[in-house]
């Protein structure tokens, strides 16, 4: 049996049996899904270091850059989303295209990127939240607040919230479906707030006048881009992590009513919606306070504090968290969905495809995806993980946009619900944009990234190719 042995796609094109799980969600939902998963620490926390470290006031311009590379992803992932629409995701697409060994990787990496994002995403949220109760003059020990690699035992916060979610999660998908349209609500009404509360403020001159500590000598500037450039592309790399998150909408196939269409207005409309959000508080931001203040861990609420309003500081506080926990919540589901769907291939143990006969979840997945989650988040540092979860995540995009084309080449016949426009120039660009973001970051994280790499190939060979169940046909 090769290991390159492809899947009919006619077989996973039908998943009209979809083991249990209830197709419930609408558009609508699937676009506040979106929003969930995507804005989170991207706009509240990342924004000010990248601002303060990277590009200066030009922030607003990597947000631009990071952001056109993702409407190039999106379009390349809505076409293929939407043709094959199964909770497998980016497994499924490359196991019909480029057969079984890379989907497995691709599953394998991507199983990477989302627990680790997720996880990322739980540390951001317990550092906003040690701050917010550090405000209210409530000090959490220090042993409790950071994992052993940074002098304390376990970070209980990011641990606690983690924990809360997978039990979300459990007790149904229009269940976290609804806790997730409440708390994007209220983080679409932080952001608002903060943008109505900044406006008044806004002094253009914080964008062109200021003083930069660069290498050490302070000196005044009247410049944009005070780190040149090449700290605007810089800056682009690490603000992608806040774009990440859209993909996650594309294991919701076997749950939405309308698949086809509804995956197609979701994933490009919440990528753009969320682009233009972003620029605008970027630009915003950095023209209320000076942007070499903002390297801290909570840059919208100082902003405001700054500007003599501490009501709309802890209003906006309070919305990060919630807006955090949506992106928790939406990628720990995603990667259940996948989970679900290889254990139904038989590529992991058949355990992790049990549906609650109550619930409607694969809970025996959610449960082990929440736990990993869990342990990551209170044990490792924030730092590492944010990197290597952008390395992640833009391996997969690179993978989708290859497989667009190679689906495009083997399979023209089949109706696309969503066809991209001019699909070689766009999935060359995505490709070129993300393999240079990918560049930057191996140099940083590579090494993990390559140990989970062997470790994947070695399951594959050990334990994979000898349980695999579904039959050629
Ligand atoms: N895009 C997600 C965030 O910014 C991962 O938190």
């Amino acid at each position: 049996m090769s290991i390159f042995r492809l899947k009919p796609i006619e077989q996973v094109m039908d998943n009209k049996d979809n083991g249990g799980l209830c197709r419930t969600l609408t558009a609508f939902d699937l676009f506040l899904m979106g929003i969930g998963a995507i804005v989170g620490t991207g706009i509240f926390v990342i924004t000010g270091v990248t601002a303060a470290e990277m590009s200066g006031p030009a922030v607003t311009l990597s947000y631009l850059i990071a952001g056109i590379a993702c409407i190039f992803v999106a379009l390349a992932y809505t076409e293929v989303a939407s043709m094959i629409p199964t909770s497998g995701s980016v497994y499924a697409y490359a196991y019909v295209s480029l057969g079984e060994i890379v989907a497995w990787i691709i599953a394998w990496m991507t199983s990477l990127y989302l627990v680790v994002s997720a996880s990322t995403v739980a540390s951001g949220w317990s550092g906003y939240m040690i701050s917010i109760l550090k405000s209210a003059n409530i000090e959490m020990p220090h042993m409790l607040t950071r994992g052993p690699f940074e002098g304390g035992l376990v970070n209980l916060p990011a641990m606690g919230i983690t924990a809360l979610v997978t039990l979300v999660l459990i007790r149904g998908t229009k269940e976290s479906n609804n806790l997730n349209t409440i708390l994007v609500f209220i983080k679409m009404l932080a952001i608002f707030l903060f943008i109505v509360i900044a406006i008044p403020s806004f002094d253009m001159s914080n964008w062109f006048h200021h003083y930069v500590d660069y290498n050490k000598s302070l000196f005044a500037s009247s410049n944009f881009t005070p780190f040149g450039l090449e700290g605007v592309f810089a800056g682009a790399g690490l603000v992608f992590f806040g774009y990440n998150g859209f993909d996650a909408l594309a294991s919701t196939a076997e749950e939405c009513k309308n698949p086809e269409k509804d995956l197609t207005k979701a994933i490009l409309g919440s990528v753009i919606a969320c682009m233009v959000l972003y620029m605008l508080v970027a630009g915003i931001l950095v023209g209320i306070v000076p942007f070499n203040e903002l390297n801290n861990a909570s840059p919208l609420s100082y902003a405001l504090s700054k500007i003599g309003s501490n009501l709309g500081s802890a209003i906006v506080g309070s919305g990060a968290l919630t807006g955090m926990t949506t992106v928790i919540l939406v990628q720990t589901y995603a990667q259940t969905r996948i989970f679900y769907v290889m254990s139904r291939d038989g590529l992991i143990p058949k355990i992790f495809s049990k549906v609650h006969p109550k619930f409607h979840t694969p809970h025996i997945s959610t449960l082990t995806i929440g736990g990993c989650v869990m342990l990551i988040s209170g044990l490792v540092p924030l730092t590492i993980m944010g990197s290597v979860a952008s390395l992640g995540s833009l391996f997969s995009f690179v993978m989708v946009s290859i497989i667009m084309l190679v689906l495009r080449k083997k399979f023209p016949q089949i109706q696309r619900p969503f066809k991209c426009p001019t699909p070689y120039l766009v999935a060359g660009l995505a490709i070129t944009l993300c393999s240079y973001l990918i560049y930057t970051l191996l140099l940083k994280v590579g090494v993990y990234f390559i140990v989970w790499l062997f470790i994947g190939i070695s399951i594959y060979f050990l334990y994979v190719r000898k349980n695999i169940i579904w039959q050629s046909v």
